[in-house]
């Protein structure tokens, strides 16, 4: 693997003040491996709790930001206010905002280079739906998203790539071992051809879509598997627990 392992959990819109309220108690008091960056993702409106209740061994990111500066933007979120509520990154390009909301990689390429300006770390997401795998097109479309990325950001010090395959996402059917590393491995090469050898050794690529405390172990021993996004068992404290201390 490259770098630190790196494993944050996206809350989605899950959660409620009392919910969450355990949740964070839960993740305070859980013995967290030391050789671990550790991320949690809350809905905007529980951030500002979150982030002043929280152990400061976890960081707390964003599940979305704005374009660019605040104003007249009705219902989006800048990312100074983020920071503001303690925020040090935000989650971009995940599949259900590409998917059910509709945005596109010119629309996430913007958000993600307004936000590395700002300093916030981005969780930059990739990844093909069940037709485009079944299609032989799983590198293409990676490739494409990535490539939005790269075109725009100013530097990759602050990024972390998140592979998801789409039709792993919350179904239960994690990638295997083998289909996970086969396009983290080409994402390496991809950032080593097209960006750098520097940044390609670099960056850390996560994996995403039904990662579990049961499975974690097999994904985390592949090579260029450096962490995780983890989705709904990162809603239980000492699942999630097990999750970040399955680094090898
Ligand atoms: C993929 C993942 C977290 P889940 O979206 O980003 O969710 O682990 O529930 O599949």
């Amino acid at each position: 693997g490259s770098g630190k392992f790196f494993v944050g959990g996206n809350w989605k819109c899950n959660g409620t003040k009392d919910s969450i309220t355990k949740l964070v108690s839960d993740l305070n008091s859980a013995k967290l491996e030391s050789d671990v960056d550790v991320v949690v993702s809350p809905p905007f409106v529980y951030l500002d709790m979150v982030s002043s209740s929280l152990t400061d061994r976890i960081e707390v990111s964003a599940q979305n930001s704005w374009i660019g500066k605040g104003g007249a933007f009705t219902g989006e979120i800048s990312v100074e206010q983020l920071k503001d509520t303690g925020c040090k990154w935000v989650i971009l390009g995940h599949s259900e905002r590409r998917h059910i909301i509709g945005e596109d990689d010119q629309f996430i390429g913007k958000k993600a280079s307004y936000a590395l300006n700002e300093g916030l770390g981005v969780i930059a997401c990739i990844g093909e739906l069940l037709e485009e795998r079944e299609a032989g097109k799983t590198f293409d479309v990676c490739f494409q998203q990535l490539k939005a990325f790269a075109d725009v950001v100013p530097s990759w010090d602050n990024i972390v790539i998140a592979y998801e395959p789409v039709w792993a996402i919350g179904t239960g059917k994690v990638a295997t071992p083998e289909q996970a590393q086969e396009v983290h491995l080409a994402v390496r090469d991809w950032l080593k051809k097209n960006v750098s050898e520097e940044v390609a050794s670099k960056t850390r690529i996560i994996y995403g879509g039904s990662v579990n405390g049961s499975n974690c172990g097999e994904l985390a021993k592949q090579s260029d598997i450096d962490g995780f996004l983890v989705g709904g068992a990162s809603l239980k404290g000492p699942e999630f627990a097990t999750i970040v201390n399955s680094v090898t």
